[in-house]
């Protein structure tokens, strides 16, 4: 079928009411800091290991009545992986199978969080402690909208982890930085100590672990996310005595699975842990946390929602609409038009929506497909995922065409409207 792409009728799912939005501009003017966490997973939010806290700092952070946190938030990355996240997130555009989506559309025009607060005065830089070049990020953070990089170059490297600086020397050290964008500014800093393997050394390993549990990568995950998670403490502090918090808002979330549920090791170790089948639903749940100092906000959000979803609800905190782009995903604070249409683990067209997950057969065959409720976990027939299915494929192909075809450019500096004349259906 053809299709008019009109910027106006966008975001294509959660159309906005005419109703008073909830928490509508609560962080306007404000400074924007987004921590994009390496391998955070939800399971060890708000979670004790034989009585010792995993992630002590993001919980008190959750727990704050200055904060929304999102417990029923998926992962949506493709080939790109950690910088896909990025992509999505900033975007709220599907990533590709292809490859990561910054060396697929480096050259693309976008207009996504870095443009948008730009456009509202703000000085947009991203943050990261390893090669500028890893993911193609230094050619495509310009086109993306940050106006510098601070990458493993401008940082004073002397202690590494993995293959990169350790994460409390990468916010220590980004202090300076983040003084000098003047205000109003918007920080993008994403995180690495907690990279896969996740080997720390002997003196990182702060918990306690039981012998079933000893050098398996669930435990090898637990200190180095612990280990994180303590930086991320520090940073919040360093930011309160540096005076740089309470008129600063922070988002934080996690980029993308750390155990896989296709690893024999990690699903049974992680089955018995969690006392249930670990499967991508477990796999794929990232935590994302919104924290505006003053405000009294306190709640879970239980709305199912992705990355995708990550650009409007941040627009609506920050008082702000997408004038010129356009985004796949919705306010998660406003709507519950729910569905993560997914690609990567598992076949193209699996999803989410708001109350089952979707898995397609592997063979392509529909009636081969699997489907559970996210609550009970118990199966539910697939006729009921066919509409969703083909939804979700849609986006994806939506999505990906607007891309191939540099269609941001047209919608921002052309007249808005744009024929699309591929058919779109499967
Ligand atoms: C590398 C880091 C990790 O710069 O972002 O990327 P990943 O391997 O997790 O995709």
């Amino acid at each position: 079928p053809k299709e008019i792409l009109d910027n106006n009728k966008l975001p294509l799912r959660g159309k906005d009411s005419n109703k008073e939005k909830k928490h509508h501009g609560i962080g306007k003017n404000k400074n924007l800091i987004v921590i994009q966490v390496e391998a955070l997973q939800n399971f060890v939010v708000n979670e004790y290991y034989d009585g010792q806290e995993i992630t002590p700092n993001i919980n008190k952070l959750i727990k704050d009545k200055s904060s929304i946190y999102f417990d029923n938030y998926y992962q949506l990355v493709g080939r790109g992986n950690t910088s896909d996240a990025e992509f999505v997130s900033q975007n709220s555009l599907y990533p590709s199978m292809k490859d990561g989506s910054y060396a697929l559309y480096e050259k693309n025009t976008f207009y996504g969080l870095p443009w948008i607060l730009r456009d509202e005065g703000y000085t947009s830089w991203a943050f990261h402690g390893y090669e500028p070049e890893f993911w193609n990020r230094d050619k495509a953070y310009p086109n993306q909208g940050f106006e510098r990089f601070i990458s493993k170059e401008d940082f004073d490297v002397q202690r590494i982890i993995g293959f990169g600086i350790i994460d409390e020397d990468f916010f220590e050290q980004s202090i300076p930085y983040i003084k000098e964008m003047g205000e109003p500014f918007y920080s993008f800093m994403i995180t690495l100590t907690s990279h896969t393997p996740f080997n720390m050394p002997e003196h990182l390993h702060v918990l306690d672990i039981r012998n079933e549990h000893k050098d398996t990568m669930f435990a090898n995950y637990l200190q180095s996310i612990h280990y994180a998670d303590k930086a991320i403490g520090k940073f919040i502090d360093r930011l309160k005595e540096e005076g740089m918090y309470e008129n600063t808002v922070i988002a934080l979330y996690g980029d993308h699975t750390a155990l896989h549920c296709t690893n024999k090791e990690n699903k049974e170790t992680m089955t018995k842990y969690l006392g249930h089948d670990y499967d991508f639903q477990d796999m794929m749940n990232i935590p994302f946390i919104i924290h505006v100092p003053g405000e009294d906000i306190h709640e879970t959000i239980s709305t199912v929602g992705s990355q995708l979803d990550f650009l409007p609800t941040m627009l609506n905190i920050m008082g702000l609409k997408n004038e010129k782009g356009i985004m796949f995903g919705i306010d998660l604070i406003n709507s519950t038009d729910s569905l993560v249409a997914q690609q990567h683990y598992v076949p193209t067209g699996s999803y989410f929506d708001s109350e089952k997950q979707f898995i397609m057969s592997g063979n392509g065959i529909f009636k081969n497909s699997r489907c559970h409720d996210l609550k009970t976990r118990k199966p539910i027939d697939i006729g009921e995922a066919k509409e969703n299915y083909e939804k979700a494929i849609k986006e994806i192909n939506l999505s990906n065409y607007i891309l191939q075809n540099n269609l941001i450019k047209k919608l921002i500096h052309g007249s808005g409207n744009i024929e699309i004349k591929e058919d779109l259906v499967p």
